[in-house]
Order: C-alpha cells, then structure tokens, then sequence
C-alpha cells in the first residue's frame, strides 16, 4: 500500500478551516513514515469516539472501530489485550475524552497500557454546535451557556499526568511539523500516551488569534524529570492568559499492562475456550 493508498472515498464534512485537518495531514504523514520503517499497516487500528473529530477514521484507509461517546480508550484497551502486537491510536474530543469518558482514561493512564489518545481539543462541543466542555474557559458564551460558565476550567494533562500516563504532550492544529514530530513520538512511546491537540473550531470557538500570540514551542525542557513536567504543564491552566507551552512534557519507560495482562491469559484457544464455559456455570 502507498501513501496515497490511505486516502478514501468519504466526502469530507468538516468546516473549511478547521483544526481538524491539521490532525488528519499530520496522522496520514506520520502513519505513512511509520509504514516506511516497517509497520505494516495491517497491524494500525484507530479508534474513534463521536463527534466532528470522530470522523477522521473515515479519511484514513486504514482498519478503524467507532466507539460510543467517552469510550474511546476502553476500547483501545481492548484490541491491545487481544493483540499487543497491534498499533492502537485513539481519536477523542475533549467533550468525549475529558466530559463523558473521563474516567476511562484516568484508568487508562494508571495502567500504563500502550496506547495513543489523540484529543482533538476544541474546548467547545463542535457536533452538537457549541455546548461547553471541561476545557472551556470560565465565562464561555455558548448554546447550554448562553450567560457565560460559572466554573473554572480542568487541566487534563495535570490530571492525567497525576494518573500514571508515561507519556504527555500538547500540539496545535496551526503548527502542523511540531504536531507531527509529537504525535509520531507518542505513538512510538511505548505505554500510555496521551496527546491534547489545540483544534480550532472556527464556527464555536475561533482560538486561532489568541493561541497564534500565545503558544511557545518547549526548548531545553527536561522530559525526564516529572516535577519540571508537572511546573510546565501548569504554566497555563487552560483560563489565565499565561505562554502555552507546546511540544513533549513528559516521558518515562515504565512496565506496561498488556505484558503483565497477557502472563495471566491462557496461551491456547481450547484452554480459553474451556476457562470461558467455566465462568459462564456461574452465570447460568
Ligand atoms: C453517549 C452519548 N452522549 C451524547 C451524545 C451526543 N453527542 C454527539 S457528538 C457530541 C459532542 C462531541 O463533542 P466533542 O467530543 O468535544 O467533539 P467535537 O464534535 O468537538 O469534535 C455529543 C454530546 C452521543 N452521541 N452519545
Ligand atoms: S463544527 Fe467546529 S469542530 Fe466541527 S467541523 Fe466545524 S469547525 Fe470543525
């Protein structure tokens, strides 16, 4: 297969000038470099969640499994089990990472499983046109808050920085080489990775302005050290209108859940088969 081989027939429906293409061009690349140094492509699956973001896995010709709502990386988690030898990467929005499935991937996280969350981070629910989300500034003027939001907003790689991710960092849909080399870091970091994508949504919540005065790319940053991680990463809280920092925050080699998992599974399928009637008794 070439790159040009991952491409597909679906109409693209997504906004002109959304951040969402950036994530798409920069994937395809990084997913087509990765094929080069001997991935076969049979072995990527992506995983997506719902919404706008979701439908990047209708663009890129590679096997893909819609997830509902918030269920993106339990069901990551799941095809890594069944197979560690597969290369899972999964696309959520913040409304469907950080608001609905929140607790999945602080799961995900403490595990260390090797996987890739990529969030399309928009702050804003862009399919259902504009309610907030966990990362929406306070005061956020949208169509469940039309007076402003009362509430500060998370910070999620805080969060899942605390939660045991090895692997951590932040990307903008406006500055595409940067995004590519960390996402191409995170999906080659072996355990969990988690990625939060500055997105533009132009229709809900146009950013580009601000972030274009805002961002810095992290230079001389220790990626080892996890407290210098945990300072950097609180540098802006996703409200103040403190630098954002943008590149890897955080990296660490750590045992990962699969290898562990995979030591208590039985190897053969009859064995499998016999242990899964047996449990079923209970149940009948
Ligand atoms: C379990 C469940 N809850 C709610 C919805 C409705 N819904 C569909 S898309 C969406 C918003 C998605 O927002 P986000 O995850 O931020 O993605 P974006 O559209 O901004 O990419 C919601 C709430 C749903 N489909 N399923
Ligand atoms: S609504 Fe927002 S996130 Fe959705 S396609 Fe349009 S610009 Fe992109």
């Amino acid at each position: 297969m070439t790159g040009k081989d991952l491409n597909t027939y679906a109409v693209n429906t997504w906004c002109p000038g959304c951040g969402n293409f950036a994530i798409l061009n920069a994937i395809r690349q990084v997913l087509k470099s990765l094929t080069e140094e001997g991935l076969p492509f049979e072995n990527i699956v992506l995983v997506s969640g719902i919404g706008c973001h979701a439908k990047i896995v209708d663009y890129i010709n590679v096997n893909s499994f819609y997830s509902i709502h918030g269920r993106v990386s339990p069901a990551a988690e799941g095809i890594k089990i069944a197979n560690p030898a597969l290369k899972v990467i999964g696309f959520a929005g913040d409304g469907d990472a950080y608001g609905e499935g929140l607790e999945h991937l602080v799961f995900a996280a403490k595990r260390n499983i090797d996987i890739t969350m990529i969030i399309h981070n928009n702050r804003v629910y862009g399919l259902t046109t504009g309610q907030y989300t966990p990362t929406s500034p306070l005061g956020f003027k949208g169509k469940s808050t039309p007076r402003g939001t009362k509430e500060l907003p998370l910070n999620p790689l805080e969060l899942i920085l605390s939660s045991g991710a090895t692997f951590i960092g932040r990307g903008y849909s406006s500055h595409l080489e940067l995004l590519k080399k960390v996402l191409k870091e995170a999906i080659t970091h072996k355990g969990f990775s988690l990625v939060d994508v500055l997105q533009v949504c132009v229709t809900f919540f146009n950013m580009y302005e601000y972030y274009n005065k805002t961002v810095y790319e992290l230079k001389g940053h220790d990626t080892d050290d996890y407290n210098r991680a945990l300072e950097k990463i609180r540098e802006w809280d996703y409200n103040s209108g403190a630098p954002i920092g943008l590149g890897i925050f955080y990296r660490k080699d750590a045992p990962v859940f699969e290898e562990n998992f995979s030591k208590i599974m039985p190897q053969k399928e009859e064995e499998r088969d016999s242990k899964i009637r047996e449990m079923l008794k209970d149940f009948l």
